[in-house]
């Protein structure tokens, strides 16, 4: 195939590494933390960024551009470059700031591939746990080093199946799941970590993940993982959800028909 014109090894290799190095320089900022400026986008108060955010998004960005100068990019806080080569970056440097900045340990550095079109591999970094979760299509998905499988469970009732929500919108899908979900005898989770649940579901530690809108950068790593780890995952991707996000869920084959049914249509608007 002409896969084989491109260096996946060392793309996954520079995926793992860099992961790692900006989850250091992440750890540098939270140990700081009191002295960090906290801006607001747009006027959301929930919706907060950092000088840190900013930071480390521009280190990865600088040294992917060296490495890999063909690849286009796109990160949540500096935007997208040549969106049509054939390798798309899609990083996140910290998925989880509202956690970051009060202090909660549930954050990570983001960094998927895309190859024409598909998610091809991923790495999250989670300094405060000290794991590393890093998949590539064909060639398994892992948490240091240990193979990652999703939960054989049949039923919500038997685990954890993580949700979230914007307080501003996502309202209407997600209470009437929430109620569903309960009903049915299921148990909810939220971390804050779009990419941290999304790695739980790879490692069966949650049944399932549904969030009623995301970014393609809170997912991307993450989706290799589930693919890898044998779960399921929505159509992420149609209506240009690369770019503007979409419904999202991720869970392992026995329970994600359950969970579809819980949603409804608006999974696949
Ligand atoms: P972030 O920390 O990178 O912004 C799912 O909850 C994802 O949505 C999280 O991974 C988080 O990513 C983002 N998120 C959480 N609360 C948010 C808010 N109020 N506004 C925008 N994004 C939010
Ligand atoms: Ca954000
Ligand atoms: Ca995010
Ligand atoms: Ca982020």
């Amino acid at each position: 195939t002409s896969e084989q014109f491109l260096d996946i090894d060392a793309r996954y290799a520079s995926a793992k590494a860099l992961a790692l190095e900006a989850a250091q320089l992440g750890m540098d900022f939270y140990r700081k933390r009191e002295a960090l400026t906290i801006e607001h986008k747009g006027d959301d108060l929930q919706d907060v960024v950092s000088i840190a955010d900013k930071q480390i998004e521009a280190f990865i960005r600088e040294r992917l551009t060296q490495l890999f100068p063909e690849d286009g990019f796109l990160g949540e806080e500096s935007g997208s470059a040549d969106l049509g080569a054939r390798c798309v970056w899609v990083i996140d440097p910290i998925d989880g700031t509202a956690c970051f900045v009060n202090g909660l340990h549930n954050w990570c550095v983001s960094i998927g591939l895309l190859i024409d079109g598909e998610p091809h591999l991923g790495a999250i970094a989670d300094p405060n746990h000290n794991e590393l979760f890093n998949g590539c299509l064909g060639k398994g998905a892992f948490v240091n080093d240990t193979p990652l499988k999703v939960s054989a469970a049949t039923h919500v009732g038997q685990g954890v199946t993580a949700t979230g929500t914007f307080h501003s919108r996502g309202k209407e899908h997600f209470i009437p799941f929430m109620e569903k979900l309960l009903a049915e005898g299921g148990m909810f989770f939220r971390n804050g970590s779009g990419a941290l649940m999304t790695a739980y579901v790879a490692a069966g530690r949650l049944l399932g993940y549904y969030e009623t809108e995301l970014k393609s950068w809170d997912c991307m790593a993450g989706l290799v993982l589930v693919k890898e780890a044998g779960g399921q995952v929505n159509d992420f991707f149609r209506n240009d959800g690369l770019l503007l996000g979409n419904p999202y869920l991720v869970a392992c084959p026995g329970v994600y028909p359950q969970l579809a049914e819980m949603i409804g249509p608006s999974l696949d608007d």
